[in-house]
């Protein structure tokens, strides 16, 4: 990779890192209330800004401007940026693209203009308009770092390769290596990325919190805002202090109310474990009332998976109907919650301190706006 910017952090003060926006602005906004940020503050931006959620200009829009004004505020791109080098090159295929997915800063700036990308739509012609009218916005995202260099910190938005100098590292796979934890790299300072949701990689309790590995030396923080359903934007939280070894912290927003927990409940040990992208096909064991007892294929791990989450398609096959947690989560009289689905019989889907689970049903009750605003973690 060519673009690499080298920083100095002072050994004092906080580094908080965001990743993967995705066009949820009020998300963002929200998240940097809840960690009270200041320019005081180091901003990391670690890739995907864009894309998916409903106001990727707005997210762009924000974080320009914040980082023309802030020298503390550096980004990254993702490969939702590099959108943009697709529209430079004219590459046909974005076309298809942008006709496919209404949730494109692309398709944002084009409505801002009155135009709508059809099929026949050349473009050439889409380069043109968006380059007249967009030309600042353009250049800021197409001269974006593929990755910021720090005495003991490397942030890329997906990952690097796993060879002795990391900077020849290939720049498309550093924004769109898929599964960096399973990986490892040989940078010898840690690594932080965004790029792959973090629920893929659970075990137990699926979660989408911020996973470190010390041994690996990689910091994974895609909370999976805007991909998953039941997906989180993570602020990474790097405390440094000049006389001790830095402390790291986290803390996240959702779209979940919050509920209060009225009455203990205790998870039943065997309920543990998920279904996450890409092993969705299940064969069911044996049917009970609220949940299945099903084999996932592939990996042959036994799951109870809740009843209304199974779905049989035209083939006869059972699949998961999406991501989901087939975990129970231990709550006591006191705990704060957030709801996640309460459509289901018998049981709630709730997320604990990041921890997605079910408890059973009509133990909980909403916080009022102001007490929803009680954090979680
Ligand atoms: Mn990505």
């Amino acid at each position: 990779m060519k673009k690499i910017k080298a920083l100095s952090f002072s050994n004092k003060g906080r580094v908080i890192v965001i990743s993967d926006i995705h066009g949820e602005l009020k998300l963002l906004k929200r998240l940097l209330e809840k960690v009270n940020y200041d320019t005081e503050d180091y901003l990391i931006i670690n890739g995907d800004l864009c894309e998916k959620g409903s106001n990727s200009k707005g997210v762009v829009s924000y974080l320009m401007e914040l980082s023309a004004n802030n020298p503390k505020v550096h980004v990254t791109e993702g490969n939702c940026e590099a959108l943009i080098e697709e529209l430079l090159n004219e590459n046909p295929k974005l076309i298809n693209y942008l006709c496919a997915r209404k949730n494109s800063l692309l398709n944002e700036w084009l409505e801002l203009l009155g135009f709508h990308v059809n099929e026949k739509t050349n473009i050439q012609e889409v380069k043109e308009l968006l380059i007249n009218n967009f030309p600042e916005e353009i250049k800021w995202l197409s001269e974006l770092p593929t990755a910021i260099e720090t005495d003991d910190y490397i942030f890329v938005h997906a990952g690097l390769e796993n060879i002795e100098n990391w900077k020849e590292t290939d720049r498309k796979t550093a924004i769109t290596l898929p599964s960096f934890l399973d990986k490892s790299h040989c940078a010898n300072k840690y690594v932080i990325v965004g790029h792959w949701p973090l629920i893929n990689y659970s075990s137990n309790i699926p979660a989408n919190n911020p996973i470190i590995d010390k041994a690996k030396k990689i910091i994974a923080i895609d909370g999976g805002n805007a991909v998953k359903a039941t997906g989180q934007l993570n602020a990474f939280i790097i405390n440094r202090a000049s006389s001790s070894p830095d402390v790291f912290s986290y803390t996240y927003v959702d779209n979940f109310p919050n509920f209060k927990v009225l009455k203990d409940f205790s998870a039943e040990p065997k309920m543990q474990g998920s279904i996450t992208y890409p092993l969705y096909n299940i064969a069911p064991v044996e049917k009970n009332d609220h949940f299945t007892l099903c084999k996932l294929l592939k990996s042959n791990q036994s799951l109870y998976v809740k009843n209304e989450y199974i779905l049989q398609n035209e083939t006869g096959h059972f699949t998961a109907k999406t991501d989901v947690s087939c975990a129970q989560i231990t709550v006591r009289k006191g705990d704060i919650v957030s709801l996640i689905d309460d459509t289901c019989k018998g049981y709630d889907l709730i997320k604990k301190d990041g921890l997605e689970g079910w408890i059973v049903k009509d133990i909980i009750l909403e916080l009022s706006e102001k007490e929803g605003k009680i954090n979680v973690i």
